[in-house]
This record gives structure tokens, C-alpha cells and sequence, in this order.
């Protein structure tokens, strides 16, 4: 009774917050809870050795929250708007119609059109993967869909997994293919506290699928009785950055870390987002553990933002064009206002800055293009932010003459 209320008045806490469009950790019952990280924080990391310089070219304009962004072997550069449309940038111009809108789209809150990947063998097959919320029953869940794409549409729809638990918030999805062909998901708590620990459910998790959807017989749950056998990795929050780190192969993820609505009322702090080495079978800590504490069984993160970054992407740096960001991994921070860096020596970090702070505002996705620049997407106009009068907005980071 008493975990229940507490549940009830700290979702009325949130509301609250959200109302007041004021974003979680800032406020000043987080703030209280939070030095001690902060500092540690400030202290561990030096800054990189060198920063290239760079300019920021406009790519697209008047756009609404650019989810994901893709670019595809001929030359077209795919993004999706978090209301369900999916568009395209051809011969660096957007066009002004869309290549399709996802009706069954389900919007609200955080969710809506999220994560996309292509096939690795896409100039082949044209197989396009988009992930998003949709209703069913009453509740709202997430599904991903493979389609085929024909240069003026989506056809043959299939699905690929479904009834991933959601909500408005912690929804998830980010979508990639490993270098070994397999698809991973990142899926959220959907605001329930005990998914992530639950392997039943497909809630705060990585999933790992073959292209078609089926489940490779290698995925460490798939003899365990209850356990679903999609299931890659367990107890995450809402992480919605994710790639492999060229030279190991190992995944990297960023995770939103707990905000007023769970960080206080579980951990008597918030902040805590994290950068992790997903790894097979692994429980990543959610909801027993949060920030760098340690428990058995569970892993910690290896790079903690107190207060809040929110980070809502994750790349790896593999072009020729920045040779200084070789290696590197960069994401989008929406409260942090910035691009962060980190440079990594395998598992281990060693410096990390940030950069184009409060230039932009709210940033989500970062992508890296064919010829080494790098995109970016503002997220200003998701309820959360101060959109100016071209947002939301594709960016790109490219050398100075
Ligand atoms: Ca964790």
C-alpha cells in the first residue's frame, strides 16, 4: 500500500515538473541529492588532447523532432519525425514530400516514430526496419516493422517483434544491426519500476533478432523456462543511444538514468544516466541499482551524468574526415544541450568534452555520414525545449576550410 502511494505521489510530482516545463534533475529537491556525483564527475575526466576544427552547416529546417537518421548506399539520407512521418534528403535537399506516414503511429509523450535501421544488405533488398508505439487493447505498446522500400514508398509490411510494453514515457526504441548481421533493440521500463528485472517481459531490455524477426538460437535466455528468448540483456531503464565500438565489436549504450518520477522516490537522487558495454546476458541494474553503485550479479555503468544529460543517441566516430575523432563515441545530450565525446582506450575512458554547448538547444540524434560528417538533429519542439524559428533542425559538423 504504502510503495503504492508513494508510486501515485511521485507520478503527481512529475506531472507537475513536466507542467512547469521544468525538466527533472534540474529541480531543486534533485539538485540537493546530487553534489556528490557531480563533483566526481568533474574530477575523473580530462578533456581530449585536441578538437578539430569544425563548422556546422543547416541541412533541413522546420522540422519535428528528428528521431533517427540514416543514410542509405544510394546516396539518400532517411530520417524519421517522432509524429510518424519518415522522409528523405536527396542530393542535399529535403523533399517536401514524405516517403510515408505511419498512421498506427501512437504519438503522445516520448514516444511515437523512434528508432530505424537499414538492412545491411539494404542495396540489395531494400529491407527498412522503423520501431514506434501504437495502441492495442487499451495500452500502449511498441512494435518494430520491417518494410521495403521502393523509392516513393513502404510496402510489404512485416512485423518483427510486437506488444513491447510502452508508455508515454521510456518507451525506448533505438534499432541497429551488429557487425555479425543481428538486430538489437533497446526497449524502456515503460515507466514500470519491475520490468527491467523481469525476464517474462520484454520491457527495459536489449532484444537480439534475426533480420526476419526470429530469434537466433545463440541468445542466452532461450532454454530458461519464462524467460523470453528475444532477450539480449536486462535491466535498463530507457536507453536510447546504441552502437559497436569499431575496433572490439563491442556495444556500446547510452541510458536515461532516473528522473524525479523514480530517482527520488527509489534512490533519493536523480541524474545518474549512464554510458554502458552491453554485453550477453548481462542484468545492466534496473530498477535495484541506479549510478555507480555496485551490487553483484549487476553491472555498473561506466560513465555516470549527474545531473541529468539525458542522452538520447550514441555513435561512434569511423570516417576520415575529423582524424582526431577516430574512434571516438559521441551522443546527443536533450537537457545537457550539447554533443558529448568521450574518447575511449577499449573499455576503459580517458577524456571526454562537450561540445556545441547551448548552441542548438535540445539535441537527439547523431549520425555519421558516408563521407565522414557528422548530422545532428535538434529536438526543440518536443514539449521540452525553446524551438527557434527553423526547428526542429539537421545539422552537420564539418571541417573548416
Ligand atoms: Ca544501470
Amino acid at each position: 500500500m504504502l510503495i503504492k502511494i508513494n508510486l501515485f505521489a511521485c507520478r503527481i510530482l512529475f506531472l507537475i515538473a513536466l507542467l512547469a516545463n521544468v525538466a527533472c534533475a534540474s529541480s531543486p529537491i534533485a539538485d540537493a541529492f546530487e553534489t556528490k556525483s557531480a563533483e566526481e564527475d568533474r574530477s575523473i575526466f580530462n578533456a581530449p588532447a585536441v578538437t578539430p576544427k569544425f563548422k556546422v552547416e543547416t541541412v533541413a529546417t522546420n522540422l519535428e523532432v528528428v528521431w533517427s537518421i540514416v543514410f542509405a548506399p544510394d546516396g539518400r539520407t532517411f530520417f524519421t519525425e517522432r509524429p510518424g512521418r519518415l522522409r528523405v534528403i536527396e542530393n542535399g535537399k529535403l523533399r517536401s514530400e514524405t516517403l510515408a506516414v505511419i498512421s498506427e503511429v501512437e504519438p503522445s509523450g516520448e514516444s511515437g516514430l523512434m528508432g530505424m535501421a537499414l538492412h545491411p544488405q539494404f542495396a540489395s533488398n531494400h529491407f527498412l526496419y522503423l520501431a514506434y508505439a501504437y495502441q492495442k487493447n487499451g495500452n500502449q505498446h511498441v512494435k518494430v516493422v520491417r518494410y521495403r522500400e521502393t523509392g516513393t514508398e513502404l510496402i510489404d509490411a512485416k512485423t518483427i517483434v510486437e506488444m513491447i510494453p510502452a508508455a508515454r514515457f521510456h518507451a525506448g526504441t533505438r534499432l541497429k544491426f551488429s557487425p555479425d548481421g543481428k538486430l538489437y533493440i533497446t526497449t524502456g521500463d515503460a515507466t514500470k519500476q519491475s520490468q527491467g528485472q523481469k525476464l517474462e517481459t520484454l520491457g527495459g531490455k536489449t532484444l537480439r533478432l534475426n533480420d526476419d524477426g526470429t530469434v537466433p538460437a545463440d541468445n542466452p535466455f532461450v532454454n530458461q523456462k519464462g524467460a523470453r528468448p528475444e532477450i539480449w540483456t536486462y535491466g535498463h531503464r530507457n536507453a536510447q543511444g546504441m552502437d559497436f565500438q569499431p575496433e572490439t565489436g563491442l556495444m556500446f549504450q547510452t541510458e536515461h538514468g532516473p528522473s524525479l518520477i523514480d530517482g527520488v522516490s527509489l534512490f533519493k537522487r536523480s541524474g545518474g544516466d549512464e554510458v554502458n558495454i552491453v554485453e550477453r546476458g548481462k542484468n545492466y541494474g534496473w530498477a535495484k541499482i541506479s549510478h555507480k553503485t555496485k551490487r553483484e550479479g549487476m553491472e555498473t555503468p561506466i560513465v555516470e551524468y549527474s545531473p541529468a544529460v539525458a542522452p538520447a543517441s550514441g555513435m561512434f566516430y569511423r570516417g576520415n574526415l575529423f582524424p582526431e575523432f577516430k574512434g571516438n563515441f559521441f551522443f546527443g545530450a536533450l537537457k545537457g544541450e550539447a554533443i558529448i565525446r568521450l574518447v575511449f582506450e577499449g573499455r576503459k575512458v580517458v577524456s571526454q568534452e562537450r561540445l556545441l554547448v547551448k548552441t542548438y538547444g535540445r539535441i537527439r540524434e547523431i549520425a555519421e555520414a558516408p563521407d565522414g560528417s557528422i548530422y545532428f538533429s535538434t529536438s526543440n519542439r518536443d514539449g521540452r525545449g525553446d524551438a527557434s524559428r527553423e526547428d526542429d533542425r539537421i545539422l552537420r559538423i564539418v571541417p573548416t576550410d
